[in-house]
């Protein structure tokens, strides 16, 4: 299965804030950004990959607003250098975000802990990655 028809595999799930994003190869009752994040780990073969990516500025996971949720930009799409952008509600690979507009990059410590915080045992560490990372603020920012 490539990374697209995986894409098109997805169960979409509406998420909260609260379920972070989550790793679901299996596309079963995914949201917007699990099935980005999870996309992006079959396209780079791997989570530590992934994050590589994400690190690198070679992909990105956008906030966007959809035409369906005008005044918050809560879904989640996909940009990868090689390919352009995809999501969980326009299954296919395209040169621009539309129908939905850019509102602004996730960062790399806004990510993190939001993964870290969808696996089952990620609430305590996401918890735990999150005081690290505010303590350690001034020097993760030197090394972005
Ligand atoms: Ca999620």
């Amino acid at each position: 299965m490539t990374p697209e028809e995986y894409m098109q595999t997805v169960r979409y799930k509406k998420g909260s804030v609260l379920d972070g994003i989550r790793y679901v190869p299996d596309g079963k009752d995914a949201d917007c950004d699990d099935a980005t994040w999870t996309m992006l780990c079959l396209i780079e073969g791997g989570k530590r990959k992934a994050i590589k990516a994400l690190a690198s500025g070679k992909a990105a996971l956008w906030r966007v607003r959809s035409p369906t949720n005008k005044a918050l930009a809560r879904h989640v799409a996909l940009w990868h250098r090689d390919y352009g952008w995809i999501d969980s509600t326009r299954r296919k690979w395209r040169e621009t975000p539309a129908p939905h507009v850019k509102v602004r990059k996730m960062r790399l410590f806004t990510v993190l802990p939001l993964i870290a915080w969808g696996y089952p045992l990620g609430k305590i560490a996401g918890a735990g990655l999150v005081v690290l990372l505010v303590n350690n603020l001034g020097h993760i920012v030197q090394f972005l």
